[in-house]
């Protein structure tokens, strides 16, 4: 008499039980606690799919290593700052505090009802001065660390959340070009973060006409403002963070490859041009093509350039176009430029070049500043055209066929060079070298793409920049006595709102007294999540953001996982603030994170479930417990993987087979006590089960484990629907099953180890392991397949039509003279038609 499995009633008991014992909270004495940790959420006011297939990707690894022993620090906390709780707010006539608290609340008791195993003495929130204060705290040592630069920037601006936007905080989006409109509208297809080509500090640049620059978080096309803004130096940490990439071993490839191009490190040359009256001297360029040098024809610099600011000076024309360019929409800025009255002395043939500020040299790519070499690339090719420069031409193809004439374009290949002085028919890579080696005016160099992390947002619901503006004094830093510089009410109005509340804004300089006006900036919500993790491990201390110490003995975070959209800004900062806070003597690790698993969507019907979709099922649809065992065995943590009822039941079924055999078992009782030869190979089965779910685990192949467990459900099922089973053997298979999917399915876990065993909680109980040596083990398992093969050639023979119950039966006869024996009686069965006596006699045998 099997009971159903109300897994409602099960969930909340087993839930009341672990609150009440606090199995979650870390020991106190803990000293190297494995830490298992998943991307905090944003506060959005429910949980989505994925989400709960995130957490319980944790979650199970969490249990897991619980079982085997570890001490596991698993927290969770909010991302409670940034724009969604505004608009919120704004719709709903509250306050974004009341609203994220609001949905908090909400959030925290779905996770609680989903049976997620967090020590929650340790929640943090980011909205909360307590948190926030060292967000503060922090910038004022990467300010002293010279980490941190105030600058009037030319950034990327979004109209609709009306504020500017980091670098990585735009995307690239396609827009169909036809001849009649300029601007038809775009598929909004790409998440993928593409490298956005803008002007400015952050991002500077030419007009690409096939793509439209929008905003990550609500795809209006972003403009551009000339702002004084806050940044984060992270172009120091560009040759670090690119080169500890190849170290990380844990983190998946396709990350590490983001990342890199992210950072675009290239290789390259240094060319340096003199120019007259310049205060430098000279002009730096760089490039990939010095073998070219002799085709440049003139020299061109960025508006943002300190050449330009120079001439710009004396200069009405550049200044007219200098300060045209820099609030310009970048599609607009195309291959204009204007002539300057300054010259360059060519570094071989001395001769002089003309000298251009254009709007197509970015400002932030390489030193600023190229030289145009119009016969061998595009962009300059286009540029000479419009500005009728000269177009000089000293590579050509190797195969005279492919010559062809200086009207078709530029030819950018490798060739045979010419007009070359020296050099005139070499190959091109052969001068490639030798051009830097011989001439002192070229050196070897390296560039970075990555540009500075821009943290000024003119938005209300974020972390107060802690710095007041004093007209005598400047920019000067809150004192650390005086943090947190707390948020002021929510006044409602349009733009931001700090700037409407003259009581936050007007204030004393803290040097001189005197009247200043308090930073109405607040940073970029990305500064909370660099360091979160950080703060779990001493979320209560009050005279540091974090305990150094237990730092030093804790991290890095063990295992991370999170979604795969965050591979460059939220992955990248973390990795910055580590480096930073490294060389600031808070830290001795250099990376966070080990191991990193960036999870696979979740879909249905084929696209990404997500309520803009409207093709949400919710997590609680069909209980807590079903749907986290199906998360986790649909597929590897790192593939999509499609959401159907179907798949869905699997799940479910599972659950009530386990539930119905321990019942079943403890209702029945009904063993035997003497030892039989098919016992052991029971015992066998539930030692390979074990054996083999215990790498899974360790593999995060949760979706192999679950095969492994129903598989081994399969095996004691017809062990015991065959005979009698031997009580011990039969048990220690139900327990096996049991803590087995305990970490995917805790609920379920416990409610049949208590059937089993009437006392103790599998959350505390030690993972289970093989009776046998794994080597033992795997022999035998060597001689049971082949034996199974000869058995199945038996069954066939004498056409038994239960062949799983042969398999079964006859398995632990692997000694091969058994079988041998048993192959002799398949014609007598035959004869006689019963399988039965067959199994008998091998056995007896
Ligand atoms: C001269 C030259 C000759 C270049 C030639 C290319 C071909 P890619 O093209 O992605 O490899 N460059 C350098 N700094 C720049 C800046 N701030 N703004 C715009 N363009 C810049 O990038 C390397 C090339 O981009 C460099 O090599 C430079 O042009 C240009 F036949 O130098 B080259
Ligand atoms: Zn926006």
């Amino acid at each position: 008499m099997t009971k159903h499995y109300d897994h409602a009633q099960v969930q909340e008991f087993w839930q009341y039980v672990w609150e009440r014992d606090d199995v979650y909270t870390l020991a106190e004495d803990a000293e190297d606690p494995t830490y298992v940790l998943g991307m905090f959420p944003y506060t959005s006011g429910t949980l989505h799919m994925g989400h709960v297939r995130n957490y319980a990707i944790t979650d199970a690894y969490a249990r897991y290593r619980r079982m085997q022993g570890d001490d596991v620090l698993h927290p969770m906390g909010w991302d409670a700052f940034g724009l969604p709780a505004e608009n919120a707010a704004f719709e709903r006539k509250t306050d974004p505090r009341s609203w994220t608290e609001a949905c908090i609340r909400r959030m925290r008791e779905e996770l609680e009802t989903m049976g997620f195993g967090y020590d929650w003495s340790r929640e943090i929130t980011t909205c909360e001065p307590a948190y926030y204060r060292w967000n503060q705290w922090l910038f004022k040592r990467l300010y002293e660390a010279g980490l941190v630069e105030y600058e009037a920037a030319s950034v990327n601006w979004c109209p609709d959340c009306e504020t500017v936007l980091a670098a990585a905080q735009v995307e690239e989006r396609e827009v169909e070009r036809s001849e009649t409109s300029e601007r038809a509208s775009g598929d909004a297809a790409s998440s993928g973060h593409e490298r956005s080509e803008t002007s400015g500090r952050e991002s500077s640049g030419a007009a690409d006409h096939e793509h439209e620059r929008v905003c990550w978080r609500c795809e209006t096309p972003v403009g551009r403002r000339e702002l004084d803004q806050w940044f984060f130096t992270i172009t120091d940490y560009a040759e670090e963070l690119h080169d500890d990439l190849e170290a990380l071993e844990g983190w998946p490839d396709g990350v590490r490859e983001i990342q890199r191009n992210w950072i675009g490190r290239q290789e390259g040359t240094r060319i340096s041009f003199e120019v007259a009256d310049y205060s430098e001297g000279a002009v730096d360029v760089f490039s990939t093509r010095p073998e070219t040098v002799y085709g440049a024809t003139y020299l061109a610099v960025s508006p943002g350039h300190d050449l330009a600011r120079e001439l710009a000076e004396t200069d009405d024309d550049v200044a007219a176009y200098v300060d045209a360019v820099r609030e310009q929409d970048p599609s607009e800025v195309g291959f204009t430029g204007v002539e300057t009255d300054a010259t360059a002395t060519h570094p071989l043939t001395d001769e002089e070049l003309p000298v251009y500020v254009a709007g197509y040299v970015l400002e932030d790519v390489g030193t600023g500043a190229v030289m145009g070499v119009p016969a061998h690339n595009e962009r300059d090719h286009t540029f000479a055209a419009e500005h009728d420069l000269p177009i000089e031409r000293v590579v050509i193809p190797s195969t005279p066929d492919e010559r062809t004439s200086l009207e078709d374009g530029p030819y950018t290949d490798d060739g045979i060079l010419e007009h070359s002085g020296e050099y005139d028919g070499l190959e091109s890579d052969v001068v490639r070298e030798r051009v830097v080696a011989e001439h002192d005016a070229l050196t070897e160099d390296v560039t970075y793409r990555l540009r500075d992390w821009l943290i000024s947002r003119q938005r209300y619901w974020g972390t107060p920049i802690p710095v007041v503006h004093c007209e005598d004094c400047g920019h000067v830093l809150v004192p650390d006595e005086e943090l947190p510089v707390e948020l002021p009410e929510f006044v409602r109005t349009t733009g931001n709102p700090l700037e409407a509340h003259d009581s936050f804004r007007e204030t004393e300089c803290p040097d001189c007294g005197g009247p200043a006006r308090r930073e109405t900036d607040t940073m970029d919500t990305f500064v909370d999540s660099s360091w979160y993790f950080l703060r779990f491990l001493s979320p209560q201390l009050e005279d540091a953001p974090f305990d150094t110490e237990l730092a030093d003995e804790w991290l890095p975070v063990d295992v991370y996982v999170g979604g795969e959209e965050h591979a460059i800004l939220h992955l990248l900062y973390t990795r910055f603030f580590t480096k930073a806070l490294a060389d600031l003597d808070l830290l001795d690790r250099r990376e966070p994170i080990t191991e990193l698993k960036s999870q696979g969507t979740v879909l249905y019907d084929g696209e990404k479930m997500s309520s803009s979709k409207g093709n949400v099922v919710a997590p609680q649809e069909y209980g807590a417990e079903t749907t986290r065992l199906f998360v986790l065995s649909a597929a590897h943590p790192e593939q999509d993987f499609e959401w159907t009822a179907n798949n869905v039941r699997g799940a479910y079924d599972l659950q009530q087979t386990l539930y119905g055999m321990a019942t079943a078992f403890v209702a029945e009782g009904d063993t035997r006590v003497e030892r039989l030869d098919h016992d052991e190979y029971i015992a066998r089965e539930i030692d390979r089960t074990i054996a083999a779910a215990t790498e899974e685990y360790d593999r995060f192949r949760f979706h192999r484990a679950a095969t492994e467990i129903q598989e081994l459900a399969r095996v004691l099922r017809r062990y015991r629907e065959y005979d009698r089973p031997h009580g011990e053997v039969y048990r220690r298979g139900l327990l096996a099953l049991a803590a087995l999917i305990a970490p995917m399915a805790p609920h379920l876990g416990e409610e049949c180890w208590n059937k089993l065993r009437g006392d103790g909680l599998v959350v505390e109980a030690d993972w289970p392991e093989p009776e046998t040596e794994l080597e033992d083990y795997r022999r035998e398992r060597q001689l049971v397949e082949t034996t199974l093969a000869d058995v199945r050639d038996i069954v066939d023979t004498a056409a038994i039509d239960d062949p799983e119950r042969i398999e079964l039966v006859v398995a632990p006869a692997w000694k091969y003279d058994v079988l041998r024996i048993a192959a002799d009686y398949a014609d007598e069965e035959l004869a006689d038609g019963d399988p039965g006596s067959l199994v008998d006699r091998v056995l007896e045998t």
